[in-house]
């Protein structure tokens, strides 16, 4: 297929100060980087949008140097303060809007609407953020102590490590950097290898909001491999908190170097999301709701809908109507508008997927719609239906793919074991309209999953609530409620105003 890229995306980087080369690391300036040219590779054409000078040899230390400094800095500034600076990072953002949602759609191959979306989901953080810079409240005790006082407070941390997917190139900094920013931290951000362009857009944004405003520089960025960033980063005992998203193996290999020198983790790590559907649910809700959530990004998102769980006496229409509708999906080029599915992020996946396939067939499952590469070439495969027998290994398995597993159960107690069985926990939803059914996958014997919805699908949360997964999801939570606490240090603190010193127990203690 042929699709005029190449002249689209000039105009979108030159608005954006991208290059066709350009160095891959900020510290306060732009480094000279020594590392290996990465090219930018649009999914949807295969051509190469822009080149990054990755971090070589030296340039992590020279970020991470930077980013020590510009806390002891930051962290003097008031909360408050911080979020003026967020705010106008968030108007920043509202004026590149456009610009910036066609840089996600050119480089991680999502459709326009998602790619703006996206922009959107920061500029939402950026907001969220500056209401919290005046809401970082620490709670008050009554001390049992006579004439004392006790209460805590919430301090910077210090630098904070952001490790993002290609998924989520642009938002998911933002749940972490609008936050870890108004909470007094610097940072220092490893984007995706398939994804440097939109790191590069958005700090060379914020850079413009620091340097009008005389702050530090703590939007560091390092752009580059596991051996040149992520391992140092990992492994820094300056950087007191990782955030990381990626697959459960990356996870499980940061966390166990994290928690070695005792440091802390915020890990968002693989999905494999459950919707169920009873008898009695509104069915075009539930389809409507389950094409976006398994379709949507190409099935790339940790939110995507990957295990379909149909009570017995819906099962057939949902699967007619859902073959229907997968016929009708419109395949192509993330920016014409007409188009609801863009291409895998690169062949690799398009691989990954196909294995997943093979494997599925020879487990006894069986391919209901799609299952194969699109005509179109590329990266493009077909969204895939399979029917999946209970207990089907594979379903146990996250594919970073738009493959839907279909299985049929009885009642609701089945199909609670049935969404539980799986290692992760991330996001889950029921349909239904059945108040007790409903109640009974909220309650604590109920969805096992960090997110658990009700007549919507697993995916496109929004920022207000805390978004992170159990099991081997990680646990983090990251973006709204009080998912700030883990970018701060807390701190209790006891005032004796009186003339005696009592002891706390009724411990006596005299000479
Ligand atoms: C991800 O795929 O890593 O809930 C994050 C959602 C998005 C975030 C997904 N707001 O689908």
């Amino acid at each position: 297929m042929t699709v005029d890229t190449q002249a689209a995306a000039t105009d979108v980087l030159r608005r954006l100060g991208i290059n066709e080369e350009n160095p891959g690391a900020f510290c306060g300036t732009w480094l000279d980087t020594s590392g290996e040219p990465l090219e930018s590779r649009n999914p949807a054409s295969g051509e190469v949008l822009a080149s990054v000078r990755a971090v070589g040899e030296g340039d992590y230390e020279r970020v991470a140097a930077v980013a020590v400094e510009a806390f002891e800095t930051w962290r003097q500034w008031t909360a408050p303060a911080r979020g003026e600076i967020v705010r106008q990072l968030g108007n920043e953002l509202r004026l590149h809007k456009e610009d910036l949602g066609r840089l996600v759609s050119l480089e991680a191959g999502k459709v326009l609407s998602e790619g703006l979306g996206e922009v959107q989901e920061m500029i939402d953080m950026a907001d969220l953020a500056v209401g919290m810079s005046r809401q970082l409240y620490g709670l008050s005790m009554h001390s049992e102590r006579p004439q004392h006082r006790m209460y805590e407070q919430w301090h910077p941390l210090g630098p904070v490590g952001i490790v993002t997917a290609f998924n989520f190139p642009v938002a998911v900094w933002a749940w972490n950097a609008m936050v870890a920013a108004i909470c007094g931290d610097s940072m220092i951000w490893k984007p995706s290898q398939k994804t440097p362009l939109c790191g590069l857009a958005i700090t060379r944004i914020a850079e413009r909001v620091l340097t009008a405003n005389d702050a530090p520089p703590i939007f560091g960025l390092a752009v580059g491999d596991r051996h040149q960033v992520g391992g140092p980063l990992v492994a820094d005992r300056r950087v007191p908190l990782i955030s990381a998203t990626g697959s459960v193996t990356m996870g499980r290999a940061i966390g166990k170097v994290v928690s070695d020198r005792l440091g802390r983790s915020l890990l968002e790590l693989g999905g494999n999301n459950g919707i169920i559907v009873m008898d009695d649910a509104d069915l075009d809700l539930s389809l409507r709701a389950v094409l976006f959530a398994a379709v949507g990004t190409a099935g790339q998102r940790c939110t995507s809908n990957r295990r379909l769980l149909l009570q017995r006496g819906i099962a057939d229409e949902m699967k007619r109507r859902l073959v229907d509708a997968y016929q009708s999906v419109r395949i192509g080029d993330p920016l014409d508008p007409a188009t609801l599915m863009g291409p895998l992020i690169d062949e690799n996946a398009v691989d990954d997927m196909m294995r997943a396939l093979d494997t599925v067939r020879q487990q006894g499952g069986t391919v209901l719609y799609g299952g194969e590469r699109h005509e179109l070439g590329g990266c493009y495969v077909q969204p895939t239906l399979v029917e999946a027998p209970a207990g089907l290994p594979i379903t146990c398995e996250e594919t970073f793919a738009p493959i839907l597993y279909l299985t049929e159960f009885d009642d609701l107690d089945e199909a609670i074991a049935l969404h539980n069985s799986v290692p992760q926990g991330l996001s889950s939803a029921i349909f239904t309209l059945n108040v007790r059914s409903a109640e009974r996958f909220l309650a604590a014997t109920g969805s096992d999953c960090g997110i658990a919805n009700v007549n919507i699908g697993t995916s496109g949360a929004e920022i207000g609530g805390a978004f992170g997964g159990e099991k081997e999801t990680g646990g983090g939570r990251e973006a709204g409620s009080d998912s700030w606490k883990i970018y701060m240090r807390r701190q209790t603190c006891t005032i004796n105003w009186g003339t005696e010193l009592p002891l706390a127990q009724g411990v006596e203690f005299d000479v």
